[in-house]
């Protein structure tokens, strides 16, 4: 429950606290950080390497965790065309079982998104939907505009679906079945990349940090501030607390985005990160060069 008299600040650390709690009841790790943090603690987020697999996909560029945290699904492009030999691996959020070929039948997927039982795959010109418990396509959804290159998903608290489409310079969004036009715009969605749904609106990288409006579809000046820092975003996952980890096609490090718009890369390091997801405190990120990288990740919100 939120106290909506609480000034801003108030209502972003309430948020936050919020957040870390229900991370805590699933990752028990994240509770005792949390209470072993001094108070006042920086929010400048650290990261633990569990686990690297190296060498075993096959063009990798999204993972998703699911709402347990028990496994991990990757996209494999496998060469981006229209060739059918596209697939999803999926593995224990340890890094072991490995089931490399989990889902296939797909052509060159990018971005995932999971909600519940459901996984939602971007794959060149469909968005594709996929029974996790049944390991199968239940639907494919296809692209309004010929030649889109769908790139990354998002799913917003109310279950709505959208996709990014790089070619098409456009945000699509599931509606009644089918995709269709949620934001056309030439400049902002050039490159159109990673999206990501959250209190802010819907958050879109690419060449320039943009976050929609989810009500009128029209830019807001949310944390603009990133754009004088970073540009060419990839990735995108909350850090639990407010802020953002992202990707470049710039940097071989992940940056750090705070709740204010400042951002600095990241204690990574240069690690080749392509895109990635942050759920509890479990990072998981493809890598260029056919790897995966997991990451107990550890933050206290200011
Ligand atoms: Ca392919
Ligand atoms: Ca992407």
């Amino acid at each position: 429950m939120c106290d909506c008299a609480m000034i801003e600040a108030e209502r972003q650390r309430f948020s936050c606290l919020k957040t870390s709690t229900a991370a805590a009841k699933r990752f028990p790790a994240l509770l005792l950080w949390l209470a072993l943090a001094p108070a006042g603690f920086a929010a400048t987020p650290t990261f633990s390497e569990i686990a690297t697999l190296d060498g075993v996909f096959s063009m990798p560029e999204s993972a998703a965790i699911d709402e347990d945290g028990r496994y991990i699904y990757v996209s494999n492009v496998n060469e981006y065309a229209k060739d059918g030999n596209g697939f999803i691996s999926r593995l224990r959020s340890d890094g072991s079982d490995l089931q490399l070929r989990w889902l296939t039948g797909l052509d060159s997927p990018t971005g995932l998104a999971i909600r519940g039982e459901t996984l939602f795959a971007a794959d060149v010109d469909q968005l594709v939907q996929v029974s996790l418990p049944e390991a199968r396509i239940i639907a494919r959804f296809p692209s309004p505009d010929a030649n889109p290159v769908l790139n990354d998903v998002a799913i917003a608290a109310n279950a709505d679906v959208y996709v990014s489409g790089s070619a098409s310079r456009s945000i699509y969004r599931l509606e009644a079945g089918r995709l269709r036009v949620w934001r056309h715009d030439e400049e902002r969605l050039a490159f159109a990349n990673g999206v990501l749904m959250t209190d802010d609106g819907l958050v879109h990288g690419g060449q320039d940090w943009t976050v929609f409006d989810p009500l009128s579809r029209e830019p807001l000046p949310t944390l603009q501030a990133v754009n004088a820092t970073i540009n060419d975003i990839d990735g995108i996952t909350s850090d639990g607390c407010g802020g953002y980890l992202v990707t470049t096609l710039e940097d071989d490090t992940p940056w750090w985005i705070d709740s204010n718009g400042a951002a600095m890369a990241s204690d990574l390091g240069p690690i080749g990160g392509i895109d990635l997801h942050l759920r509890g405190n479990l990072l998981a990120i493809p890598r260029v060069g056919n790897s995966l990288s997991l990451y107990e990740y550890g933050a206290s919100c200011e």
